[in-house]
């Protein structure tokens, strides 16, 4: 039993079946005179029954003496038995070791045992053997579907740009260098500049689910120095016809999750409260979000325009306001250079953030699609235009306006879900301490 092609999967398994399935030694409970080993697969478990006086003795001993989360293959005929777990069980004709496990396992995934989640990260092969764990990726894999779906509806079309790139666009201090042939090169930050190069060129709207790497230096449960963006870009776009294309691809998230993961939303314990947000999000003006965080009264100082929200503010006007909101009509210095500022008016920008109650989601906005006006936006950043050349020169080449957004995945998951720490959303996290697996 190497290949499937003669494998059931254990919810497959109807009374009256001969079957093989193949997976993991849950657990063996030993009676007495009866037995029973779970086999765990991919999409349940099933009861494997050992009557010692009526079997033959050495399949019985291979049965209970293989250890837990050892890969076996169990045939044998299928019977109702409504004291087993799924109300079925294999009574065996053999029983296959495919892969023994040690006896001495560094984490529990029958989740009996408690472990932090360092310890599950170490050991994430074992730690997605929970149900739980797997649900959170089987789940975000329905959310990159869904979003695939929802920009298929948009018009865009999925593109790929490149990791290792010659400037950094989110800030200086926050890149990766590498060395690039023995000249100095970086992780990407974001695709922004390329978004917008291809969404110049006649692809008009495009879009990308890729990594992008950011050297954070602090250690918080909602940074990851890798994370998944999910970047929409649009021609002919202004701010609000990108709000709205993201309002819809992340409704189009939550819809696909309630109708397509009822059991992995039940092994999360959220079947009850799991509800998509509305449709439509409340947009606030940064003017608005100030004011309203200033009433909360929970700042020891209160925000005047041109500050950048501080955290405790976040919090306290996502209690405030109590669903998914936009904040627009930044203040254009706080917002880096490619976003545009109103048309009359330099000092207010068409930067958005969406925000859910407990953090940042998404940061967008209108393109400065203008190539004086560009290259008068990295001087006043401290930017070296020069540096960019090959981005703003084909501002000069007929660059329509455009707008865009890039939704941070691992976010996305972590407030739908409910999850406390970032690394829970990732399969594998890269922190400051964490380098591997
Ligand atoms: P036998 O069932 O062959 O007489 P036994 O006397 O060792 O063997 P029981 O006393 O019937 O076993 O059962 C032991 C425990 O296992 C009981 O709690 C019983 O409810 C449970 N049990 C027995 N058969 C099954 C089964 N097929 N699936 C789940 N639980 C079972
Ligand atoms: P920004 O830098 O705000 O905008 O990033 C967009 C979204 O990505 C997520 N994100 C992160 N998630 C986890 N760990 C991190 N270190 C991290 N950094 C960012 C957040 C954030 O809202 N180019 C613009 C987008 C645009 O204008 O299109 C940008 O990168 O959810």
């Amino acid at each position: 039993m190497q290949g499937l092609e003669d494998r059931t999967y254990t919810s497959a398994a109807e009374p009256g079946d001969h079957v093989t399935v193949a997976g993991w030694v849950h657990e063996v409970r030993d009676l007495g005179g009866i037995a029973f080993l779970i086999l765990r697969d991919t999409d349940g478990r099933i009861q494997v029954k050992f009557e010692k006086d009526e079997m033959d003795e050495e399949l019985v001993e291979t049965g209970l003496g293989v250890p837990r989360e050892s890969v076996i293959a169990v045939t044998g005929d299928v019977d109702e038995e409504p004291r087993a777990p799924t109300g079925v069980e294999i009574t065996p004709e053999s029983v296959e070791v495919i892969a023994e496990a040690d006896t001495e396992l560094p984490l529990d995934p029958s989740g009996k045992v408690d472990a932090d989640l360092s310890t599950r990260l170490d050991n994430r092969t074992l730690d997605l053997r929970k149900d739980e764990v797997k649900a959170v990726f089987e789940i975000r894999g329905e959310i990159f579907r869904a979003a695939r779906e929802a920009f298929r509806d948009a018009n865009a079309t999925e593109i790929t740009t490149p990791k290792i790139v010659a400037t950094g666009t989110e800030g200086g201090t926050e890149l990766f260098p590498i060395t690039y042939f023995g000249e100095e090169a970086f992780m990407n930050q974001s695709p922004q500049l390329f978004k917008q190069l291809t969404a110049g060129s006649g692809l008009e709207r495009v879009f990308e689910i890729g990594p992008i790497f950011r050297a954070e230096e602090h250690n918080t449960p909602r940074h990851l120095n890798e994370a998944t963006s999910i970047d929409f870009e649009g021609a002919f776009c202004d701010h609000e016809d990108a709000m709205d294309v993201c309002e819809s691809v992340i409704w189009s998230a939550y819809e696909a999750v309630a109708e397509n993961c009822g059991p992995q939303l039940e092994a999360l314990g959220l079947e009850d409260s799991f509800e998509p947000p509305a449709e439509a999000f409340p947009r606030l003006t940064y003017e608005e979000a100030i004011q309203r965080i200033n009433a909360t009264g929970e700042l020891d100082e209160q925000l005047v325009w041109g500050d950048d929200l501080p955290t405790e503010g976040e919090h306290a006007l996502g209690e405030d306001v109590g669903e998914h909101y936009f904040i627009t009509d930044w203040p254009s210095e706080i917002k880096p250079f490619y976003i545009k500022d109103y048309d009359g008016d330099d000092t207010l920008s068409t930067g958005f953030d969406l925000m859910h109650p407990r953090m940042e989601l998404v940061s967008g906005g209108q393109r400065e699609h203008r190539y004086e006006e560009l290259i008068a936006g990295f001087e006043q950043q401290g930017l070296d235009p020069e540096e960019f050349e090959y981005y703003t020169k084909m501002f000069k080449y007929g660059m329509p306006p455009h707008a865009g957004w890039a939704i941070g995945a691992e976010r996305l998951v972590m407030t739908m879900l409910g999850l406390e720490n970032i690394r829970e959303a990732v399969l594998f996290p890269r922190d400051r301490q964490r380098l591997s697996p």
